[in-house]
């Protein structure tokens, strides 16, 4: 049973690198970021709600990522395992998660911690060119992880969970490191 928790700046490849691995091992990516932003698209309540974060490179409140994440992975097929990406983003998150997965008897997850310097998630970010991916609202998003979602990487590694990939070489390459590091 895959349980898997993508950690990472913006534009460090834990989008493109949980999409390769959840169709490879044949279990769910779960991305808080993609379901935000088909709500924001389909303008539901959840997607109405969350706009204006998303648009600046705010972080959306915590209930609403808490309480999306909850009822995704209460769906039927999250019993076989799932990869989620861009959850949790502060402790408060973690802390949460920590106590869903204990109450919902689904442990043993482990976290990879994906990392790449600031100019080379930049230039991958610009090129990318989403709405949020202009270079005011990255550099707002670089804050906020460095502020609010680096800490999880003690949080996870003093409880033994965390692995770190090197971000910044081909796809290729990370996949193969990563397909390595999690088979060992
Ligand atoms: P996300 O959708 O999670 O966006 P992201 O951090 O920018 O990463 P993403 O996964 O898209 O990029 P990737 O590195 O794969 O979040 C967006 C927003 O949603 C947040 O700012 C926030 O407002 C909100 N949100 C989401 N989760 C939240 C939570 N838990 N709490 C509160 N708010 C939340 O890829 C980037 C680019 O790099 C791509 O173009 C890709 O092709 C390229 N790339 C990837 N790997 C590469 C490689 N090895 N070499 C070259 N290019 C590569």
């Amino acid at each position: 049973m895959t349980r898997l928790i993508f950690l990472g700046p913006p534009g460090a490849g834990k989008g493109t690198q949980a999409q390769i691995l959840a169709q490879h091992l044949n279990i769910p990516h779960i991305s808080t970021g993609d379901i935000l932003r088909q709500a924001m698209k389909e303008q539901t309540p959840l997607g109405i709600k969350a706009q204006s974060y998303v648009d600046s490179g705010e972080l959306v409140p915590d209930q609403l990522v808490q309480d999306l994440v909850e009822e995704r992975l209460g769906q039927a097929d999250a019993t076989s395992g799932w990869i989620l990406d861009g959850f949790p983003r502060k402790v408060t998150q973690a802390a949460f998660l920590e106590e869903l997965l204990q109450k919902t008897g689904q442990g043993g997850e482990r976290v990879v911690n994906l990392d790449a310097p600031d100019e080379v998630v930049v230039t991958r970010l610009l090129s990318r060119g989403r709405k949020d991916d202009t270079e005011e609202v990255i550099r707002r998003r670089l804050e906020i992880y460095r502020n609010d979602t680096a800490p999880l990487i003690d949080y996870y590694s003093d409880r033994q969970k965390l692995v770190t990939i090197n971000g910044d070489q081909s796809q290729e390459e990370v996949t193969h490191e990563l397909k390595h590091t999690l088979a060992s």
